[in-house]
């Protein structure tokens, strides 16, 4: 049945009635916002039911992904998108003289996560259900999501996120399904009288976990799957114990606020808990929800499927363990098979400080059962390896090791399969990482290189390009996204080329306009916008864009009558409180921008950018307007990259360092049709080995870099406190960890291709428009289609789906 503009405008008006009792035209934007993700919701709910009640009774298999972050972004506009109900909703809000633009500003974005990881799992969420796959999310339901980033004085200043302020529309609490968690205590083994040992316990911290459930909908195919977070609270028959509210903050914390770190590990004991508290919960509801199947334990690797997004959720093992063990009472053979089988782990990153080690005596305190369990798992482990591969690799491989338990590690051990996320960073995963696993356990590794939704990141954040590409190809590619590639077939159509030309320079001036307004800064929307945004990582080298826009603007002070392409660069980014280097490159880049922006000489040759608070909904208005998409990490640190694929797809150029994936979008597109640079992945591995790099050697004897990094230092910038120094101490005195001075040459030649490319207008669309037709392969239908194959083992269940082809040239 569809819904008409009348009857929505109807149902809306009672809605809003029965919630706030006076009538729509009094409501604040807050409150019309409520009434509709209400009335979504409402809308939606049968469906949600429906495919719930479906799974059971079909007693299809089910994917659990477990994920510490979650980045679903806002929801109004995707549900009422993915639902088919977004044009009536639009129309009807017109018709009572409200815009659904102006709503969704009172929406949160969710900021449960940090980065690409967060977003990724999001993404998932929305693939899985457009595919009809029965699959889920199992997380945490944080208070205070990640931080808000201010500047002040070009410092980062964070606040707290407290996105549950005015409510959340789309959850629904669960009381029913509740579980207990235990910390702590003092645990035993004892025989009951039925001969079976049981696990005892005393004096344990008890937590209840309490489920809040979102629903996540796919595109136009009646499937709505779930998304369950937990959020801590005292169980309700021990509130007499807590007699002040001091006494409660133990309980209560644990699901407060997200780590604000990423890319880097922190032995926290709260963190512990979190990671506990979640998989715990996770563990036990999916349990719980097999026994409705009716069908024997040795059955759930036929009907559950786990996911451990990176090591976080790792815990997840020994769990299963216990519960098969403890409490339903399996041999350790038969529950280790049920578990070995029922996992899997996706490593996303190989940076050595952001692999978790948690200290023995930590864990066996929090978790003495649990740490019993590993170190039985570990024992085992050496006694089946050391045989057969010798000691060194045993220990090199072992759980435990000097005081620690490496997740990692146990990660790899209790799972069937091991993936990277793009094929350069599988590849060292295999050879450098997990190497003495690659050997151990060469089946299980594989590769599963990111995707993305095209529905959020193209049909919804770029309307403009939705219907052109519409107009040329059909709407097919909404559906099935390899038909993008037909596309490619207007290479040389004139007229399309202006229109794609036409809808890049209108989204430039929407962002212009966005721009102006937030920070009063006019912005030419001619110029080339030259887009860097994720999270401030010094392996990322947001500071080698900083010194090219430096030596850019040396130039333009030094040679005024020289003629350059107007450039604009934009910059989005958070840096994790703690990280003081991070931190010190926001600020030297705020600073540079307050002298570029403001030097008359520069007038519209450049301007810097640096939005605040960098987060979903901001990357939804920059990606469609970018021209150049800045992807300069140092080869072999980026493990895919994922905004790589949005700014592609919206018909970004790509300018890159042959790391993550944009290796592969290399391989789609053409190197012709996008900028490379700088050293390879072998080339670092080969630097990093031969353990010569001598970075004040390259200062020393290259002139153009030594004038760029010594305005660094000598007051060119004003505003800084020696934030430039740190940066200059870094990359001269300290030798440059991720060779920044080595690429420095190349980068700038690939940024004088850049503006070369720029004066020829239409052969610069010509590429974008190469670009997005090559970008189907980055779709995370395609991505989770591998996953639910070759991984997970399930199927495709709804009826009403059109099944994924296929690509033509598969990433495996
Ligand atoms: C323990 C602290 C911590 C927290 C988060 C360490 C590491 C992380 C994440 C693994 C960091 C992350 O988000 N990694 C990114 O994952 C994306 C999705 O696979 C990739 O595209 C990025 O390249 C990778 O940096």
């Amino acid at each position: 049945m569809t819904l008409t503009v009348k009857a929505f405008i109807k149902e809306f008006k009672s809605q809003f009635q029965s919630m706030y009792a006076y009538s729509y035209k009094e409501g604040s934007t807050e409150q019309l916002y409520n009434a509709l993700g209400l009335y979504i919701k409402n809308y939606l709910s049968r469906n949600w039911k429906e495919t719930k009640e479906d799974y059971v009774e079909n007693s299809v298999k089910q994917v659990y992904y477990f994920s510490m972050e979650f980045l679903p972004g806002r929801q109004l506009e995707s549900n009422a998108y993915n639902l088919g109900l977004l044009d009536t909703i639009k129309e009807g809000l017109n018709e009572m003289g409200m815009s659904l633009e102006e709503l969704e500003e009172a929406e949160a974005d969710p900021a449960l996560g940090n980065g690409g990881l967060g977003r990724l799992a999001s993404c998932f969420m929305d693939s899985l259900a457009s595919l009809g796959v029965p699959g889920n999310g199992n997380g945490i339901r944080y208070q205070y999501g990640l931080f808000k980033q201010k500047f002040v004085d070009g410092y980062q200043v964070e606040l707290p996120e407290n996105w549950l302020r005015y409510r959340n529309v789309w959850e629904t609490r669960n009381d029913k399904s509740t579980c207990m968690v235990k910390f702590g205590g003092n645990v035993w083994l004892e025989k009951n009288h039925l001969g079976y040992m049981e696990a005892k316990y005393e004096n344990t911290l008890n937590v209840l976990a309490v489920p809040y459930d979102t629903p996540m909908v796919g595109y136009r195919n009646n499937v709505v799957n779930n998304l369950r977070l937990w959020s801590a609270e005292i169980p309700v028959e021990e509130e007499e114990n807590y007699h002040t509210l001091e006494a409660t903050e133990p309980i209560k914390e644990i699901t407060q606020v997200l780590y604000p770190d990423d890319s880097n590990y922190e032995g926290r004991l709260l963190r512990l808990k979190q990671e506990y508290f979640m998989v715990s919960a996770g563990v036990q509801s999916i349990l719980r929800h097999y026994k409705k199947y009716n069908l024997p334990r040795k059955n759930i690797p036929d009907k559950v499927a786990i996911h451990i997004n990176d090591t976080h959720p790792a815990l997840v093992i020994p769990e299963m363990m216990r519960i098969l063990l403890d409490e339903e009472h399996l041999s350790w053979e038969q529950a280790w098979e049920i578990t070995f089988k029922t996992c899997s782990y996706t490593n996303h990153t190989i940076l050595r400080e952001a692999l978790e080690k948690w200290p023995i005596d930590m864990m066996k305190d929090l978790l003495p059962r649990i740490y019993m369990i590993i170190e039985e798992i570990n024992q085992r482990f050496v006694d089946t390896t050391a045989p057969i591969y010798g000691d060194r690799i045993t220990w090199q491989t072992a759980i435990l090791q000097n005081g620690v338990v490496n997740m990692a590690h146990l990660a790899v051990i209790g799972s069937h399969s091991i993936n990277g996320v793009a094929k350069l960073h599988t590849e060292i995963l295999m050879e450098d990482v997990l190497k003495d696993f690659f050997e151990l356990y060469p089946e299980r590794f594989n590769n599963k290189t990111n995707g993305i939704t095209q529905r959020r990141w193209m049909h919804l954040a770029n309307p403009g390009l939705t219907r052109l590409l519409d107009e040329k190809i059909g709407e097919e590619w909404k559906k099935n996204p390899s038909e993008l590639k037909v596309f490619k077939g207007f290479e040389q159509d004139e007229k399309t080329i202006k229109e794609l030309a036409k809808v890049k320079f209108e989204n430039k001036q929407r962002l212009a306009d966005y721009i102006e307004e937030l920070q009063g800064i006019k912005v030419n929307p001619k110029a080339i916008f030259d887009v860097q945004i994720k999270r401030l990582h010094a392996y990322k080298r947001q500071h080698l864009n900083m010194l090219h826009i430096l030596y850019r603007y040396l130039d333009i002070k030094e040679n005024p009558s020289k003629d350059f392409v107007p450039r604009v660069f934009i910059f989005g980014a958070k840096a994790a409180p703690s990280y003081m280097y991070a931190k010190q490159i926001i600020k030297v880049i705020n600073s540079l921008a307050e002298l570029i922006n403001n030097d008359p000489d520069v007038g519209d040759k450049l301007k810097v950018v640096f939005f605040e608070n960098y987060g979903v909904s901001l990357a939804e208005k920059i990606i469609p307007a970018a021209d150049i998409s800045e992807q300069i990490s140092l080869a072999s640190m980026e493990a895919s990259g994922t905004s790589n694929m949005k700014l592609m797809a919206n018909g970004a150029l790509t300018l890159a360092t042959l790391d993550g994936a944009n290796i592969e979008i290399k391989d789609f597109v053409g190197e012709e049709n996008m900028f490379i640079f700088g050293l390879s992945s072998k080339e670092v591995y080969e630097l990093k080995a031969a353990g010569n790099y001598n970075s004040k050697g390259i200062y020393e004897s290259n002139e153009k870099l030594r004038h760029t990094l010594d305005a660094l230092t000598n007051d060119t910038i004003p505003g800084l406190n020696g934030e430039g120094y740190a940066v200059f101490d870094s990359l001269v005195n300290y030798n440059d960890e991720y060779f920044v001075l080595k690429d420095f040459e190349s980068y700038i030649k690939a940024q004088e291709k850049v503006d070369a490319l720029y004066r020829n207008t239409d052969e610069w669309t010509r590429k974008s428009l190469l670009n997005i037709a090559s970008s189907a392969p980055f779709s995370a239908d395609y991505t989770i289609k591998r996953y639910a194959d070759d991984i997970w083992k399930v199927k495709q269940h709804s009826e009403q789906k059109d099944s994924v082809q296929p690509l033509d040239e598969p990433l495996t």
